[in-house]
């Protein structure tokens, strides 16, 4: 088995390569592989991490396309299974030179949408040391949403390692107030919740950082920590025992893609934290890779490897690699 372990759902990504908001008149598009949960198992493995990655895809050319890619990238591969019933999910996505792009969805209905129970009963969990926990996996389908608790409830019982990344995605959800109450429900599994601030301000109704970490630090006895990204700034973290810091960020020279940045943090903290960094050591890292996430179109093109990020460190002229 593997050090690192997720749920999710797979994408492909059709990236237009047109500068411009407007996906009606665009017709060259790049096509890459996407999906949040699968972007940290790249990262991860990019860093030189063994990663298992529980997915479904369905049986047609995406789907084959995806178990390419994946093996490709050296993510663990022995529990993605296929569909013949249905389809992988793609997404398209803008170029824009400010803010985010827009995204549109094909995924309804996905594969993914319809992983099981019975999946979670054939893991693994033995060498397992961190989970990663994404709430985009459990608003694609009301059975997602039953499955990640099932994944989740085995995590613990495992005393698995784990961290929760809100990832609102607001056009999977069915309603806002189903999105949040669901969210802050599921966040209660992770030792470490990571949301951003305006997902803070989403899900708990303020913008206040330090107000954001003690709603999740209040809620869960498991939740020992609570990291508010907080973009090109960097991130306040609080802990359970009442301590708290802001870990600067990264400057960027030409941000051309922010998509897959706050995946980039997630792999960052969670692979530190693997490496016995302290949390202070691994939030940087974690600010490290989103800024480097960001200098790069793909969804998760940007990750980069142990030289890589070094070098990005000896550029920055910061010591905590
Ligand atoms: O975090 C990056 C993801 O948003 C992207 O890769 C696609 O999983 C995705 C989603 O649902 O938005």
């Amino acid at each position: 088995m593997s050090e690192i372990l997720t749920i999710g759902e797979p994408l492909v990504v059709f990236a237009s390569k047109i500068l411009g908001s407007n996906l009606v008149d665009a017709s060259e598009f790049s096509k890459v592989m996407g999906g949040a949960e699968l972007n940290v198992m790249i990262g991860a493995s990019r860093l030189g991490h063994t990663t298992e990655y529980i997915s479904q895809v369905g049986e047609d050319p995406f789907g084959e396309y995806i178990i390419k890619e994946i093996a490709e990238h050296h993510v663990g591969n022995h529990y993605i299974s296929t569909d013949s019933k249905h389809w992988t999910g793609f997404y398209l996505k803008e170029f824009v030179n400010i803010g985010d792009p827009r995204t549109f969805y094909f995924r309804k209905g996905s594969a993914a949408a319809h992983i099981t129970k019975d999946q979670i009963d054939a893991i693994d969990f033995s060498d397992v040391k961190w989970a990663h926990l994404s709430g985009i996996f459990p608003a694609i389908s009301l059975q997602a949403r039953d499955t990640f608790i099932y994944f989740a409830d085995q995590l613990i019982a495992n005393k698995i390692h784990t961290i929760f990344d809100p990832n609102l995605r607001p056009s999977l959800w069915e309603s806002e107030e189903v999105m949040c109450s669901t969210i802050n429900e599921l966040a209660k599994y992770g030792e470490i919740v990571i949301p951003g601030i305006d997902e803070g301000e989403t899900l708990v109704g303020t913008r206040v950082p330090e107000e954001i970490a003690d709603f999740y630090l209040n809620q869960s006895k498991l939740t020992y920590a609570v990291i508010v990204k907080l973009g090109a700034s960097g991130a306040y973290v609080k802990l359970k025992d009442g301590k708290s810091y802001t870990v600067p960020g990264f400057s960027v020279e030409k941000v051309i893609d922010t998509v897959g940045a706050g995946d980039g943090f997630a792999l960052g903290v969670l692979t530190g934290l693997l490496e016995e960094m302290n949390l202070k050591e691994a939030i940087t890292r974690g600010c490290a890779i989103g800024a480097l996430a960001v200098m790069a179109q793909g969804d998760n093109d940007g990750y980069p490897t142990r030289e890589q990020l070094i070098a990005f460190y000896d550029e920055q002229g910061e010591e905590n690699n």
